[in-house]
């Protein structure tokens, strides 16, 4: 009798055979998805020389133009980043808030025509807040006009500035990468204390505030770490 004719009638060699075959296809299939899983937490964990390449674009969060009063903070409160379309799929690293002013100091007595003086500078102050990242930030208008902006980060963007980097592509994404941390509520203050200035006789003046013109927006960083090698290879 065969091989095969005694195959086709004993059950037992019927599943010996099976197993085999089984066997043989599925060990090379089990080392090849075991090998490309070692791979790929290999490349997180060796170090290496990584060039990290990204681009930084910025989503409004809120603008307006309010006139501060001296001594008397405009509170910007409720902003959120559920008002941004799928705000949880980008990497929001920080916030920025841009401030511009001018100056306007009212003038009043019966010389103001002949001399009124010169303005003095006026402080404004920003402030961005974030869970328990705050930073604030102080610009003059110069007596004139002015600008100045705040940012906050929760990342290294020490690292983000470095061309090449030694280090593993985890340890890399562990600090430029927000994780979630950029997603929440925001708020801002901005504060003016202003200043009058000189008074020539008959002439006076006062200075009750200034004219912020402010935009809030959230700084999100797309990156790619790619092999410092594979870089070259491309050049
Ligand atoms: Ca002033
Ligand atoms: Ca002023």
């Amino acid at each position: 009798m065969s091989f095969f004719e005694e195959l086709a009638r004993d059950r037992e060699k019927q599943i010996m055979a099976i197993s085999i075959v089984f066997f043989v296809l599925a060990f090379p299939l089990y080392f090849f998805i075991a090998a490309s899983g070692a791979d790929g937490s290999a490349s997180l964990n060796t170090l290496d020389l990584y060039e990290i390449d990204g681009e930084y674009t910025f989503i409004e969060l809120d603008a307006g133009d309010e006139f501060i009063a001296n001594g008397d903070p405009l509170m910007i409160d409720d902003l959120h980043t559920d008002a941004i379309d799928d705000a949880e799929d980008f990497n929001i690293i920080g916030v920025r808030m841009t401030m511009t002013y001018t100056e306007a100091e009212q003038v009043n007595g019966p010389l103001c025509s002949v001399a009124s003086g010169n303005p003095a500078d006026d402080t404004i102050t920003g402030m961005t807040m974030h869970g328990e990242y705050n930073e604030t930030a102080t610009g003059s208008n110069n007596g004139d006009s002015g600008g100045h902006t705040v940012e906050s980060y929760w990342v290294n963007t020490t690292l983000i500035d470095e061309e090449i980097v030694m280090m593993t592509k985890g340890e890399i994404i562990s600090e430029i990468d927000a994780d979630g941390a950029g997603l929440g509520a925001y708020s801002a203050e901005i504060s003016v204390d202003a200043q009058a200035g000189n008074t020539p006789p008959g002439c006076q003046r006062s200075d009750d505030g200034e004219d912020v013109t402010y935009t809030i927006e959230l700084i999100v960083f797309d990156y790619d770490i790619k092999p410092f090698f594979e870089v070259l290879e491309e050049l």
